[in-house]
């Protein structure tokens, strides 16, 4: 269908889970595992599917989520219902869980973990096994879990998970974070390892914007023979950032530490709360930026494994183009403008700011608010300075 054909040189998985995107955390709640459906009808529609091999898959088990969380919150996690009178507010509390809060429980909440962490492992394994040089999970990216608690939308990190078998055939791991939130349980989780890369990019205020870690200080242990030290690397930014300087910062950050660093996979979180007009984020990127940082990676990822995953996003019509977008740029395909006729929920994606059905908006010309650029030239080659002096200390 539309004409794709299989590229040479990449071959692609796309793996989910149809059950995953049925689950709702709760009323005006911002997180919307729909927009996963939106996203996957959007992919059907192009017909890329016929560019790549679809994985549906399931669920992780209690052994698999123990590789990195406690058996004590697992426990809890799969034994909790939104019902339950007997259940100890203190319990909540400890476990990061609560009613009203950024991880309420609701009503299918434990299938929902383990399906979308399934997703993220069985991806690493297909790139393990070499069935894929690019993996694609768009269910997954929980990038707050911590291994003993819940925190921002996030109860199972699945992205730990996945480097956690990436870890067992490859030496070092790249982990790059797109989404407008600090990575930072990907980067608690690997602190003191000089195995794992982290670095994210992310608006940085730790007064006001959650989680309030993230500062361009925020290296590694202070302690300079732990082997972690300089291996978590931070872009702080502040709202507003347009495309242009973005993707200059990104290419010259993601670009230094793919060569210093050189590893041989590489983890990339692709949150879409980064995009502009989105709920929660106030940057004032494009998709078209948004992609290029995936196209970046990609034509960097030559003969290294790439694992693409999704994230934050909570503008669903822009979080399910931006993806659908990503997905034909992993393929090597190029996307006619002009939505498909036939794509279900089709109204969901009419709105004045894309003229009424586009798949790439370009918000600089649109009606969505945009947000006041806090940056100034001076700050982000501050940023970039950071980065490769941090860099100094690392050689493979
Ligand atoms: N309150 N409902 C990004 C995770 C961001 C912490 C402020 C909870 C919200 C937000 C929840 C319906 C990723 C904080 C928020 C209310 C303490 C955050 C439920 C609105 C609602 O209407 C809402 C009752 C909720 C939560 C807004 N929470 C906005 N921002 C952040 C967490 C996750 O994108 O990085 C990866 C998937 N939390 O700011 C509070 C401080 C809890
Ligand atoms: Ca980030
Ligand atoms: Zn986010």
């Amino acid at each position: 269908a539309n004409g794709i054909e299989r590229p040479k040189g990449y071959n692609v998985s796309f793996h989910f889970n149809s059950k995953a995107e049925q689950h709702h955390f709760g009323q005006s709640h911002p997180m919307k595992p729909w927009r996963l459906t939106l996203t996957k009808q959007l992919v059907l529609s192009y017909g890329l599917q016929f560019a790549m091999d679809i994985f549906e898959t399931l669920p992780a088990t209690m052994d698999q989520l123990a590789a990195f969380h406690s058996r004590d919150y697992l426990e809890y996690l799969s034994r909790i219902t939104p019902d339950q009178s007997e259940v100890i507010a203190n319990n909540f509390k400890i476990f990061g869980l609560g009613p009203e809060g950024d991880c309420p429980v609701f009503d299918g909440m434990w299938d929902y973990c383990r399906l979308y962490s399934g997703a993220s492992i069985d991806a690493a394994r297909n790139l393990i096994s070499n069935q894929a040089d690019i993996a694609i999970n768009w269910s997954g990216g929980l990038h707050h879990a911590m291994k003993k608690w819940a925190s921002g939308f996030c109860y199972i990190n699945d992205i730990v998970l996945a480097i956690q078998q990436l870890l067992t055939v490859v030496p070092r791991v790249l982990y790059v974070d797109i989404d407008i939130h600090h990575g930072d349980g990907v980067q608690h989780a690997f602190w003191s390892t000089d195995r794992v890369m982290t670095l994210s990019y992310h608006k940085f205020d730790p007064e006001t914007f959650f989680p309030g870690t993230g500062g361009k200080d925020e290296t590694g242990p202070k302690n300079l023979v732990n082997p972690g030290a300089h291996y978590s690397l931070n872009v702080p930014l502040h709202d507003g950032i347009d495309d242009a300087q973005y993707e200059d910062l990104f290419d010259h950050c993601t670009g230094a530490c793919i060569e210093k660093f050189n590893p041989q996979a590489i983890v990339l979180q692709c949150g879409a709360d980064s995009l502009g007009g989105d709920r929660l984020g106030k940057f004032n990127l494009n998709i078209k930026a948004h992609g290029h940082c995936v196209d970046f990676v990609k034509r960097r990822s030559h003969n290294r494994r790439l694992l693409v995953i999704g994230g934050g996003g909570y503008t669903p019509r822009n979080v399910a183009r931006a993806w659908c977008h990503e997905t034909s740029l992993c393929v090597g395909a190029t996307l006619r403008n002009q939505l498909p006729a036939h794509i279900p929920y089709r109204q969901a994606f009419m709105s004045a700011e894309n003229g009424g059905g586009e798949l790439y908006p370009n918000l600089s010309h649109i009606t969505t608010r945009r947000h006041e650029n806090k940056h100034d030239k001076g700050y982000l080659e501050s940023l970039k300075k950071n980065i490769d002096e941090q860099l100094k200390y690392v050689e493979n």
